[in-house]
């Protein structure tokens, strides 16, 4: 069928909407018509070939949409049910076994690789196949083909078209903090970066009753949606020492710190920050590849101090993305306060907004 789709064309570059073809549902795949694709930094840090990703490429991987087709092995979902879009995940290796499908052993090659795991690609231009699968699902297009396990059944209504956000990075910042630290009431924590992530995670942080919630961000916008949605504290970074800024609210540090920036420097006062016992969960990814943290053997010793690499909020996606709608619809984490809107024909300029600012999460519509 022909479908629309941003195309990833060069580095740095503008994405280029046109008309490609995309091909049937393989036996365990799902064919769905995007309502609404959010737009992630990890998008652009591979388009910016953070690493080698062939292009063109139809990226996208926070889409929500209606299951129009199914696969012949495909027996519980139907044609009209609302699905949120997640990673792809093989489902039988030790992580996928232990409901930790971010974890899984093949993670990197069926989200990454820019193909099915048999090396086809189910959209193609001009006869030519085109990357795609991007995290399982290629979703900056009007339809996308996913596999069963990364579409998940959401109940939904007019408010579908926001919530593939839910599949990457708001069950980042909301598991981290409910899931991989798992921050018990009363807990405090500080929140590195208020984008989508840092400002999910505070929501979380929120609902589990921690105590203290500091956010650290830079713009001030930001930093007063952050007090709306539940951080006890905002800190300006520009304005000095966030480490002992930090420790002016809380002599002792904090129990827990979710770092969202991928800045070095800004892990380092993460870590600055923590009480003995505390942990620190890395989520924010950096703008390069290579990049390391050093970290002083000793004070890691003494204090105790864990630091924890967290990837998707150890979502197991079919448990954990619909508890979030939950806790939506309750009131609890509401994330639509942090959506923007656009047209996919105006993702060029969804780009710019979010880039400087404006929004704090672009979701396209196709
Ligand atoms: C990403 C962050 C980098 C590792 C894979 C998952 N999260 C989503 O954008
Ligand atoms: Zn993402």
């Amino acid at each position: 069928m022909k479908i629309t789709a941003a195309l990833a064309v060069a580095p740095h570059s503008d994405f280029s909407v046109e008309t490609v073809d995309l091909g049937a549902p393989q036996a365990n795949e799902v064919l769905v018509r995007i309502a609404g694709v959010g737009l992630c930094h990890t998008d652009l840090v591979f388009r910016d070939q953070f690493v080698p990703l062939p292009l063109p490429a139809v990226l996208g991987h926070e889409g929500a949409g209606v299951v129009e087709a199914v696969g012949s092995a495909v027996t519980d979902l139907v044609p009209g049910d609302t699905v949120v879009l997640g990673f792809s995940s093989c489902g039988h290796c030790p992580r996928c076994a232990e409901h930790l499908p971010s974890y899984c052993r093949e993670f990197v090659p069926r989200n990454y690789a820019g193909a099915r795991p048999d090396g086809t690609s189910p959209i193609s231009r001009d006869g030519s196949a085109v990357t795609a699968v991007f995290f399982g699902q290629s979703s900056f297009a009007s339809h996308a083909i996913a596999d069963r396990r990364n579409v998940v059944k959401v109940a939904a209504g007019d408010d579908l078209a926001i919530m593939g956000p839910l599949g990457c990075g708001l069950q980042t910042g909301a598991g981290a903090v409910l899931r991989s630290l798992d921050c018990p009431s009363g807990s405090t924590l500080a929140v590195f970066g208020g984008g989508p992530v840092g400002l999910a995670a505070v929501m979380a942080a929120r609902y589990r009753g921690c105590s203290r919630i500091i956010l650290v961000e830079p713009v001030a916008a930001r930093r007063a949606l952050g007090v709306e949605l539940g951080a006890t504290d905002v800190i300006d970074p520009g304005e000095g020492d966030v480490a002992a800024a930090i420790r002016a609210l809380l002599p002792d540090g904090v129990d827990f710190a979710v770092e969202s920036s991928g800045r070095v420097a800004v892990m380092e006062t993460a870590l600055a920050s923590l009480a003995s016992r505390g942990a620190l969960g890395l989520v924010g990814v950096p703008p390069r590849a290579e990049d390391a943290l050093a970290i002083n053997i000793a004070g890691m010793i003494t204090f105790g101090h864990r630091v924890i690499g967290i990837i998707e909020g150890d979502s197991d996606l079919q448990g954990f993305i619909p508890e979030l709608v939950a806790l939506y619809r309750a009131g609890h984490f509401p994330f639509d306060r942090l959506i923007k809107t656009y047209p996919l024909a105006d993702i060029n300029a969804a780009v710019a907004a979010q880039h400087r600012g404006e929004c704090v999460k672009a979701v396209l519509i196709p």
